[in-house]
């Protein structure tokens, strides 16, 4: 253990006890960051945007102490699993209200969630919801592929009208969800859209969403080479594709050009769509714990009990 340096004042006064400079501390590599070698298909675009991950933490410095890396079920929810760091695999669906939770009881943490298009709109799709509006702190990468890639092809919420799968083998009836407007109408206050072949921008918009305070939420093209090869190919230039930047005079904190921008059809805009700033349910919940412990001051855990108690009779 290093020793605290007291300073003595030339003429009298408090002693100084000045605490010696903490060593600044390396970050974490990519190879300390990296667990289990990922099961995804060769070809994946998952791939990217783990890889993109350990990135965003390497250039960051964040440590292990203050991540925590959370999903919910699919190909894409196997994140976790590939990232050595705190974090869970969690129910279909539900992994928005665990992370919640976790944002909640512990704002010093980075909370990132990943998941699919399925899982954030299927069977999660109120959780997204709800989040949204609550604006709870923590960042959710959806990587849409367009398809239930883990079930071998079922149509998602974001497959296209027409698209053949397991369960519209003529082709899919019904109109697709579009994830950027139904962020923004949620009440998000950091929507971004990129996609797994701009590496450099999905690092970008990854990092801009973990430094907003709020709910942020970034869509990002991440192709199913397995069931639905080709999808993103029209946003892909070595296909042959354009990737449109969101325009330079887009103004993001105009909700309505926001969601006018969403309605744009494939290929569409990529980068930070909406931004506003707006009390987080942490700091409000803050504020009311902070009331809460001021009334209970000084008193045993029995007391305020009681005190309940008699409010109840
Ligand atoms: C409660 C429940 N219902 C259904 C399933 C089956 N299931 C597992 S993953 C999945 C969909 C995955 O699709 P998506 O979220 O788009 O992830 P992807 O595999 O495409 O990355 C489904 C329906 C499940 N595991 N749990
Ligand atoms: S099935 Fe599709 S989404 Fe799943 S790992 Fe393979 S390519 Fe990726
Ligand atoms: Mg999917």
């Amino acid at each position: 253990m290093s020793e605290a340096i007291a300073e003595v004042p030339a003429r009298g006064g408090n002693i100084v006890v000045t605490p010696p400079a903490e060593p600044e501390r390396k970050g974490l590599t990519k190879k300390e960051l990296a667990a289990d070698h990922p099961t995804w298909c060769p070809g994946c675009g998952d791939f990217s945007v783990l890889a993109l991950y350990f990135k965003l933490i390497e250039k960051r410095k964040l440590h292990h102490e203050k991540i925590t890396t959370v999903a919910g079920i699919g190909c894409s929810s196997r994140f976790p699993y590939f990232v050595q760091a705190h974090g869970a695999h969690y129910i279909h669906g539900r992994a928005l209200p665990f992370a919640s939770g976790i944002s909640l009881s512990r704002p010093d943490l980075h909370v990132f969630v990943f998941g699919g298009d399925g899982d954030a709109f299927s069977i999660g799709g109120n959780h997204f919801n709800h989040t949204a509006r609550k604006n709870i702190k923590l960042t959710y990468v959806v990587m849409d592929n367009w398809v239930y890639g883990l079930t071998k092809k079922q149509t998602s919420p974001t497959s296209p009208l027409g698209f053949k799968s397991k369960t519209d083998t003529w082709g899919a009836v019904d109109h697709p969800i579009n994830p950027m407007k139904q962020a923004i109408s949620a009440g998000a206050t950091f929507v971004a859209r990129t996609t797994h072949t701009n590496p450099n921008h999905v690092l970008q918009m990854m990092e801009a969403a973990m430094d907003h305070d709020g709910f942020s939420f970034v869509e990002c093209l991440s192709e199913c080479v397995e069931f639905y090869e080709g999808a993103f190919d029209a946003s892909n230039p070595r296909k042959g594709g354009v990737f449109n930047a969101v325009p330079a005079g887009h103004d993001v904190t105009d909700e309505l050009a926001a969601y006018k921008l969403s309605g744009e059809p494939f290929p569409g805009y990529f980068g930070v769509f909406y931004k506003a700033s707006k009390a987080t349910k942490n700091a409000k919940e803050a504020e009311i714990n902070k009331g809460a412990m001021e009334k209970s001051k000084g008193l045993k855990d029995w007391q305020i009990l009681q005190k309940s108690f008699d409010r109840m009779k």
